[in-house]
């Protein structure tokens, strides 16, 4: 198949997963085209049948507070569909993509030429910036308007169908998978030697450093682990509350034990490192990060929120708690670490059930939908 792909290109858990998914189905024989306004972070370098196509803007002063990058996209959309004859567009993150496919495909039409849309939905798209007043009605117009509809996790699609009321969209559930080539367990401690001194636990966090991801409760469950065990709290990536939580390292004079790696290619490299992954966030449609983590069989410590619990299993590959209860999470981290035996346990059942979310597994779930869309 010939498949357009449209995604944000920056350090995210929707842009990651729209190209790994890229990249799987090109390995499979098929022809990918990329299209958005930067190369994608995780498409490093030539992959074959993989084709990258840059939205670029006219710079004019009128639109000065508006730069009109959506009507752009779907021009570049509609034009290499066109060019490439492209079968599809799948499209991540509704917002404004699942729009610009729409008028890409009204353009097509007009030319008496056609393309599906699929959306995929991922997280805000649906639970915060599509519910906006701002954003709403068009977010329910391209997600009826879709050929097929995606969301990451059943907490995701039932939550698409509460805020949106579309009776007409059947959203499937196709989780999200992890590229077992880059998430594995480690063989050897050279990576958790990097990290941290001899001796010290390590604590991992990865997010875009955004409200929802309650950056400052990893801080505190870390200060509460600190002062019973030597511990060392790697946190990676980078994002409006950086500062907050460098400050309040400072504040509670951790600095000597905490490391702010801002943002990383080889995440992989840094959780095989870990004892622990910190996921405190005030939701999540299904916490990618997680998963990641539980592939490289570090267990997880994670909010009872959104889609959090249809991957990490309460009690079998980590530990949940109400979001913003950081006491509970602090006590069940050191529960763990101090439970070799019990850390043990879980950590080969984090990696066990990240298997089940194999790219192997869950890509052929995307080509069935793809052939069900063109049938
Ligand atoms: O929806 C977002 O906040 C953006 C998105 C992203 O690009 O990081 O994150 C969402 O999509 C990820 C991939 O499907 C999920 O793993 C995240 O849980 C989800 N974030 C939220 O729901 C807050």
């Amino acid at each position: 198949m010939r498949i357009g792909i449209t995604c944000y290109p920056t350090y995210g858990g929707s842009g990651a997963v729209a190209t790994e998914l890229g990249l799987e189905l090109a390995r499979r024989g098929h022809e990918i085209h990329f299209i958005s306004y930067a190369s994608p972070f995780r498409l490093r370098g030539f992959a074959e049948r993989v084709t990258f196509h840059e939205v670029t803007q006219l710079e004019y002063p009128l639109f000065e507070q508006s730069s009109p990058y959506a009507l752009a996209l779907a021009v570049k959309q509609h034009e290499v569909a066109k060019r490439e004859q492209l079968d599809l567009m799948h499209v991540h993150y509704a917002i404004p993509h699942a729009a610009t496919a729409w008028l890409a495909k009204q353009m097509l039409l007009h030319e008496k030429l056609d393309m599906k849309i699929v959306t995929t939905l991922h997280g805000t798209d649906i639970t915060l910036v599509g519910q906006d007043p701002s954003y709403y009605t068009l977010t329910r117009f391209s997600i009826e308007q879709s050929d097929k509809v995606t969301a990451v996790s059943a907490y995701l699609r039932d939550e698409t169908y509460r805020a949106f009321g579309c009776g007409q969209c059947d959203v499937r559930v196709i989780p999200n998978f992890i590229s077992t080539t880059d998430y594995h367990p480690s063989t050897d401690d050279a990576d958790r030697k990097r990290l941290a001194p001899k001796g010290h636990r390590v604590l991992v966090h990865v997010s875009n450093f955004r409200p929802v991801k309650r950056v400052g409760d990893a801080v505190k469950i870390f200060a509460a682990v600190r002062k019973k065990l030597p511990a060392t709290l790697v946190l990676v990536g980078d994002g409006p509350d950086r500062d907050a939580a460098e400050h309040q390292v400072d504040g509670l004079g951790l600095r000597k034990d905490v490391r702010f790696l801002g943002k990383v290619e080889n995440v992989g490299d840094v959780l095989r490192g870990g004892d622990l992954f910190l996921l405190p966030s005030a939701t999540e449609s299904f916490g990618l990060a997680a998963l990641e983590a539980m592939a490289c069989a570090v267990p997880v410590i994670a909010s009872a929120a959104g889609g959090i619990p249809e991957v990490v299993e309460h009690g079998k590959t980590g530990f949940l708690a109400p979001p913003g209860d950081v006491d509970a999470m602090a006590e069940r981290a050191l529960y763990v670490l101090e439970n070799p035996a019990e850390h043990e346990r879980l950590k080969r059942a984090a990696a066990a059930r990240a298997l089940e979310f194999a790219a192997d597994r869950v890509v052929p779930l995307y080509e069935q939908l793809y052939e069900e869309v063109l049938a």
